[in-house]
């Protein structure tokens, strides 16, 4: 059946007689039901893959371009005079994620089905997901972001389950999403919710009734990224999630036969990130429950689970509070303690200890009792092993491996720049689509100028495309002929987006002096900012009362122009990507534990300036100095400036008079014309006397790195064979290749 069809079916009518809304209906109902066809992946070991986000994206497209429908369905639309882009309007993304970690997790979910692997997502069905970001006066402001609704992408299973708190208990289900693999298999994301979840105890932006954990237990997504607030409902959250996984891991293990002391046959699960941690202790439990005495319980579980790291911040390792869990989770300390004890009593030194101070560390449960730790780029991974979990090494060097970040190219390619597969495929065949490294083959084309002149133009028609999409949904007007120079991230000041605007500031500064660019330039940013993170709230501030002044001058206006988009998310970051020129990846070195966006840009043919960090410095090997920016500090000037303490900012506030001058304009009347002096004076202070994260040591590198950039963005040609470069040797950075090391190395399906 036709999706026409199928609507014809379902409505009565043909779709060139449905509304909008009718065929989006229609459409997902048809995919859903096509995804039923598919082959759902079995086997005897199954790969769990638990985490506290899964940031999806909008997923009609996706599942179109992965079941193979894409063009047909297109065609039909426009048969009848309807377009696929307005009908992917309708849908609502999900924004079951904050930033990296759930995209990261959701790119690996695709390509667990793509390359056919026995495996699983499983996670929570946060009712609003993360904030929706609105400025006002200047400021971001939350509401919440509702994504259910009774036509969607999840399914309701008759899979319940009763979590235990301490006090109450909870029925749990479990709602599942179809994930299609790309011509190949399906397999599962599983989201659990309660059923007693109240959303009208929210009130007044996204505060809610804190009493009963029974009506808020799965309301919102914390909205901390690489960061931590600390809080009760937390624990209750990542319980309720693992208590979830546990039951379902043991279940579908017993069914296929296991008689549990043999469970590492039957289940491998991967840790992402120490939010789901409490599955150690929590299976432990059960198993006793079941019959094995502890020390069996501890044998097979130890056997079973995996631990990724993703962060060397201290403020994001969590560590609870015994007291948070002796009032969420009574039933987990006595495991807790006796997992503690037995280390204790073979290593003395309290630095790897599970309970210390009376807090509970995830992330040493985590090593001590899993079969694997890994970090997310290569220079993260040294970095933990060198420095951050360096005892944990020494003890346990055959646990410590590297898995590098990736992205899904069918969503990071395929959907969101069409124009560019069509000319790869043009160039090298279709082999690229499932095996990425073929793209190297494009370096053949590097000196011939006609070809290069085309990867040019399907650049100059994403940024149109962008340039329309942000004039028609946000109501900015940007020039498609400047040049588009994108950061788009969370706002966290690791990653110094205070440092592009203090940029920003300089460039402002330069044109009224009269040096005016060759070329207008537009600096786009997208990022939310935690709503408890107020310095992050600042930036946001100083970044959108730029984007007034500079906008409001006519003698600075013509030459650059700042956009802060709202509510940055995955959708946005679909049409940013495939239009930019040159991406900003510079955070301070040794913060940024991989990056992701940094991989999606470069395989939509734009340059990164960014310092060397994270995979920044595998994207800087693969491509040479001539084909990616590199400036600043490296890590190791980094991590002895942090150890020896001796960084003052204002020794460089000082010394520099350029930069002086760009910071003290962030208090100035001009700006204070349009913004609060409250949060620009916060800034200006923290800035002058922490400045936590150096901005002020790499800022004229910044800068005379960017002058460098944008001069060599004249020579069109050239910096066409940049383009090349960094899309002919983007292959590395696909998830497929990801994960089939964690296949290989740690799942062994
Ligand atoms: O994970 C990404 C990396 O590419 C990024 O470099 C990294 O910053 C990001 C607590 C986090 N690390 N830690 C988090 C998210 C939510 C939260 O509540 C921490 N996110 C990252 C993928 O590896």
């Amino acid at each position: 059946m036709t999706a026409n069809e199928y609507i014809k079916v379902r409505f009565g009518r043909h779709m060139d007689q449905c509304t909008n809304e009718e065929i989006y209906i229609g459409l997902l109902e048809y995919v859903k039901d096509k995804a039923k066809d598919r082959e759902i992946k079995g086997g005897k070991k199954k790969l769990y893959y638990i985490s506290a986000e899964f940031l999806i994206g909008k997923l009609l497209s996706n599942n179109l371009i992965n079941l193979g429908l894409y063009d047909e369905v297109k065609a039909e639309l426009e048969a009848c005079g309807k377009s696929l882009a307005e009908i992917e309007e309708i849908e609502v993304e999900p924004s079951l994620g904050n930033g990296g970690l759930g995209r990261l997790a959701a790119c690996f979910l695709d390509s667990i089905a793509t390359l056919g692997l026995n495996g699983d997502g499983v996670g929570l069905a946060y009712h609003m997901g993360l904030f929706k970001q609105v400025f006002e006066n200047n400021l971001q402001n939350e509401v919440p972001n509702p994504w259910m609704s009774e036509h969607s992408w999840m399914t309701k299973t008759d899979k319940t389950y009763k979590v235990d708190f301490g006090g109450f208990n909870v029925q749990s289900r479990m709602y599942d999403i179809d994930v299609t693999g790309y011509d190949s298999v399906s397999t599962k994301l599983h989201l659990f919710d309660v059923e007693t979840v109240d959303e009208s105890i929210i009130k007044d932006g996204i505060n809610f009734d804190k009493g009963e954990f029974t009506k808020n237990l799965t309301l919102f997504l914390y909205p901390d990224d690489s960061d931590d607030n600390g809080r009760l409902l937390r624990v209750y959250q990542q319980y309720f999630m693992v208590s979830n996984a546990a039951q379902l891991i043991l279940d579908e293990a017993v069914e296929k036969g296991s008689n549990l002391y043999d469970l590492a046959d039957y289940a491998v699960i991967q840790i992402n990130d120490t939010h789901p941690s409490m599955v150690i202790p929590e299976l432990i439990r059960l198993l006793q429950i079941r019959g094995l005495t502890m020390d069996e319980a501890i044998d097979v579980v130890s056997k079973c689970t995996a631990y990724t790291n993703h962060t060397i911040l201290a403020e994001a390792l969590e560590k609870w509070p015994i007291h948070f869990m002796m009032k969420a989770v009574p039933q987990l300390m006595p495991i807790i303690r006796e997992l503690h004890n037995r280390i204790a009593k073979k290593v003395s030194d309290p630095d790897v200890a599970i309970i210390k101070d009376d807090l509970v560390h995830m992330a040493h449960m985590d090593i001590h009792y899993g079969i694997s730790i890994n970090g997310v780029a290569a220079l993260h991974t040294e970095i933990l092993k060198e420095t951050e979990l360096n005892k944990f090494y020494k003890l346990y060097p055959e646990k410590f491996n590297n898995k590098t970040n990736g992205i899904t190219f069918r969503r990071w390619l395929l959907y969101c720049n069409p124009e560019l597969a069509k000319l790869i495929e043009e160039l090298i065949g279709p082999g690229f689509k499932k095996d990425a490294t073929e793209l190297k083959k494009l370096e053949q084309f590097m000196n011939d100028d006609a070809v290069v002149q085309k990867f040019l133009d399907v650049k100059n028609t994403r940024k149109t495309v962008l340039k329309n999409y942000l004039a028609k949904t946000q109501g900015i007007e940007i020039d498609d002929n400047s040049v588009y120079d994108i950061q788009i991230k969370r706002l966290h000041e690791y990653k110094r987006q205070q440092m592009n605007a203090l940029y920003v500031i300089n460039k402002y500064f330069e044109i009224k002096e009269g040096k005016k660019p060759a070329r207008p330039i537009t600096v786009i940013f997208g990022a939310k900012a935690a709503p408890a993170y107020v310095i992050a709230k600042d930036i946001i501030h100083l970044i959108l009362c730029l984007q007034e002044i500079i906008a409001k001058d006519p003698e600075v206006s013509p030459y650059l122009k700042v956009v802060m988009v709202e509510n940055y998310n995955v959708t946005l970051a679909e049409k940013l990507i495939p239009a930019c020129d040159i991406h900003e990846q510079i955070s301070l070195a040794s913060k940024e534990a991989s990056g992701t966006s940094n991989m999606k840009f470069m395989l939509n043919g734009a340059v990164a300036i960014g310092t060397m960090d994270g995979a920044n410095v595998e994207m800087h090997d693969f491509v040479g100095d001539d084909n990616i920016y590199i400036f600043g500090e490296d890590s190791d000037t980094v991590i002895k400036r942090y150890a020896d303490a001796s960084y003052v900012s204002r020794d460089y506030y000082e010394k520099d008079a350029n930069l002086k001058k760009c910071v003290d304009f962030i208090v100035s009347d001009k700006l204070m014309e349009v913004g609060q002096k409250e949060n620009l004076e916060r800034l200006y202070n923290e800035l002058l006397n922490k400045d936590w994260f150096m901005t002020f040591p790499d800022f004229k590198d910044y800068c005379e790195t960017k002058e460098k950039a944008y001069k060599e963005f004249e020579n069109r040609t050239e910096w066409g064979r940049k383009m090349i470069k960094n899309i002919a040797n983007a292959g590395f950075f696909s998830s497929d290749r990801t994960i089939a090391q964690y296949n290989e190395d740690i799942w062994k399906l």
